[in-house]
């Protein structure tokens, strides 16, 4: 081999070594938490958290022990849905800021090692984007963006009986097509066509575009309603008690979720965050995928690249009169269906569901607890490390979340997802230190005097201190990282016991169902030291943080939970 040739066969090997996706598995304990961007900091005192508000309070993420943060869309929208409805998906809104705070907010995290996760929406556009305005008069590609058909009756019913998730006829006509669109959530969201190759390939360069910018992966939403059955045929009844012909649950959505080529759709954005990565040499970037679906298909998302297939069975399968029993079972099942070598996450809220500690009065903390101690990936939504609580008594006047709009006036609270909105309670200055503005886009929960993040930093027992305490304790204990999991129901169905264990360390959480009887645990048998130290108790348990306890005869507070860890040598 002649020297030239050698010299370009070790660059050519050194430049292969290089290009490569740097940090693989960084997200495998992560603490991610959403950011919902109206409610977080508003910098401008126009009443809406923005960008640059966010850029100021990084610092909370890394004081919190927070790995990465998931941002609900900043993109361009008319704000139908709050951002949900994008009119241009390269662009930032302006209520949120300019493209240059965005390139700040990535750029300026980075420097603090906090990820930055972006909201990719998919599947619809607003009515204003650019496409939609194109495909409206049938202009040349475009004319298929998005799912056009004529309809029955000589045009004058919609094509077929689908009802969107957001109540009625899921198809609105337009005049100047004189055709009918079809939409899955509001009219002015118009669902774009995954069967076309363009707006395959489109989505694909909207990926590009952001990670150019410094984002670390992309949280997808409403996956499950991508493609639509081509044939467009009605869906049958449910027969979903007290459904009424507008609600969505009235009909079984068979051709309108769930389509099997979904997972492909998945899987060829993973690529695209794969390759960009090895080719940048970049840390690998990280895929959510948010499906409200059957078990088995949630987790089908992991076999087709989705490193987080959100998993709400916290939230969809048990409240707060669910018994012990039901939340072993459905974290054993969630455990026995991931597949092996991936990473089961929890999630305990979002800017859809009520608030945790609402959901589960008096026991919010120990919701947290549980997704903090359980193996994989924990994900909080923003203000459920404070505790915060929903705003239930917002006015009609005062209601802004489309769902609740459309439901109307007599049944607007059922839908509202305002309440578990409002605005981040800072501390207990004017609008809970959120904004200097007269009136915030929505208002702020009247307990902010009492319950901010300010206060809890300072008290001795707090949600917050709770909320810190766990991942500190996810940082320093190996049992936290790499234990096996073992879960047990004990003293009559009223204590749920989670034990994580490796070599001779271990973690146990113990969560006490009856409200008025302490209990006594015995966990002799289950391979743990003679003695446990507790970690993290619940506000006003008698039980306090630096107890040693004998694990033979545990004393469990009523309605307490308590965190043990092996006693350091
Ligand atoms: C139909 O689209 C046109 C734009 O081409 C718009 O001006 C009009 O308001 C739409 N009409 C309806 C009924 O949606
Ligand atoms: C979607 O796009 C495909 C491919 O371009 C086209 O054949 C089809 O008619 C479009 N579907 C609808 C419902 O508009
Ligand atoms: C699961 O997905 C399959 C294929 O995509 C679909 O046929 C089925 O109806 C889905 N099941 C549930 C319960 O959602
Ligand atoms: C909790 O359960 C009680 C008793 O069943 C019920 O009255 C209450 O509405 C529930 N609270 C929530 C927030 O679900
Ligand atoms: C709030 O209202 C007061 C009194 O009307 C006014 O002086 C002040 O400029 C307003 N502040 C903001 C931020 O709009
Ligand atoms: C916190 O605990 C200390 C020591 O137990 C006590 O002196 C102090 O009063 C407590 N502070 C508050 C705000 O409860
Ligand atoms: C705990 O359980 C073990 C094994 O079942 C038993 O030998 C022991 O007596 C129990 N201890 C107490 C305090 O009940
Ligand atoms: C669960 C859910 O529906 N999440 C989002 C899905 O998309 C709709 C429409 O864009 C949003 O309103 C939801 O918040
Ligand atoms: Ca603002
Ligand atoms: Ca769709």
């Amino acid at each position: 081999m002649s020297r030239a040739t050698c010299l370009f066969v070790i660059s050519l090997l050194a430049s292969n070594a290089l290009a490569e996706v740097r940090n693989k598995g960084w997200w495998k304990n992560a603490v991610f938490y959403q950011v919902y961007p109206r409610s977080f900091m508003d910098s401008n005192n126009d009443g809406v958290g923005d960008l640059k508000g966010i850029s100021s309070k990084l610092q909370h993420f890394v004081d919190s022990g927070i790995t990465g943060i998931w941002l609900s869309p900043i993109y361009a929208s008319p704000m139908i849905d709050f951002g949900y409805d994008i009119s241009d998906f390269k662009d930032i809104d302006p209520t949120f800021g300019t493209m240059q705070d965005l390139e700040e907010l990535t750029a300026q995290a980075k420097k603090l090692g906090i990820k930055v996760i972006l909201d990719l929406v998919p599947n619809h556009t607003s009515d204003k984007h650019e496409w939609f305005r194109k495909s409206l008069i049938g202009e040349g590609k475009y004319k298929d963006y998005y799912v056009w058909k004529t309809g029955k009756n000589n045009n004058q019913s919609p094509p077929n009986n689908w009802i969107s998730v957001f109540s009625g006829p899921a198809w609105s006509f337009n005049t100047s097509r004189n055709q009918w669109y079809f939409h899955q959530f509001e009219y002015r969201q118009p669902d774009l066509n995954y069967s076309n190759s363009e707006v395959r390939d489109e989505m694909e360069d909207v990926i590009r575009f952001w990670l150019r910018k410094g984002i670390d992966g992309f949280r997808v939403d409403a996956v499950p309603h991508l493609f639509e059955d081509a044939n467009l045929p009605d869906e049958p009844r449910s027969y979903a008690p007290g459904a009424t012909e507008r609600d969505y649950t009235y009909l079984e959505h068979i051709y309108t979720k769930d389509d099997p080529r979904t997972y492909d759709l998945v899987a060829s954005w993973r690529k695209v965050l794969d390759d960009y990565a090895d080719y940048h040499n970049e840390d690998e970037k990280v895929m959510m995928t948010e499906a409200y679906t059957s078990l088995e298909n949630t987790t089908r998302y992991y076999k087709f690249g989705s490193h987080v297939p959100f998993n709400f069975k916290f939230i969809t399968d048990v409240n707060n009169n669910s018994k012990a029993a039901d939340f072993k079972r459905i974290i054993d099942d969630w455990i026995s269906q991931t597949p092996n070598g991936e990473i089961p996450n929890w999630v305990m809220g979002n800017h859809d569901r009520s608030r945790t500690a609402s959901r589960y009065p008096g026991r919010g903390d120990q919701m947290t607890m549980l997704e903090m101690i359980l193996p994989g990936i924990a994900v909080t939504y923003n203000g459920e490390e404070i505790g915060m609580l929903d705003k239930r008594d917002i006015s009609w006047e005062d209601t802004q979340d489309p769902q609740a709009c459309n439901a109307g006036k007599d049944k607007y609270q059922s839908q509202s997802r305002d309440p578990n909105r409002t605005p981040f309670q800072w501390d207990s200055t004017k609008n809970a230190g959120f904004s200097k503005a007269n009136r915030t886009w929505l208002p702020i929960h009247e307990n902010y005097i009492e319950l901010n993040l300010a206060k809890q930093k300072i008290a001795n027992e707090s949600h917050y201190k709770i909320y810190t305490s766990l991942i500190k304790m996810r940082q320093r204990e190996t049992a936290l990282q790499q234990g096996n999991l073992k879960t047990l129901v004990q003293n009559n169905g009223q204590v749920l016991i989670v034990i994580r264990q490796h070599n001779e360390q271990s973690v146990v959480l113990l969560i006490n169902f009856n409200d008025k009887i302490a209990q006594i645990v015995n966990l002799t048998g289950q391979g743990l030291a003679n003695e446990l130290v507790v970690e993290v108790a619940t506000i006003g348990s008698p039980v306090k943080k630096g107890t040693t306890v004998n694990t033979r005869e545990i004393n469990l507070p009523a309605k307490a939970a308590l965190v043990f860890a092996s006693k350091k040598s």
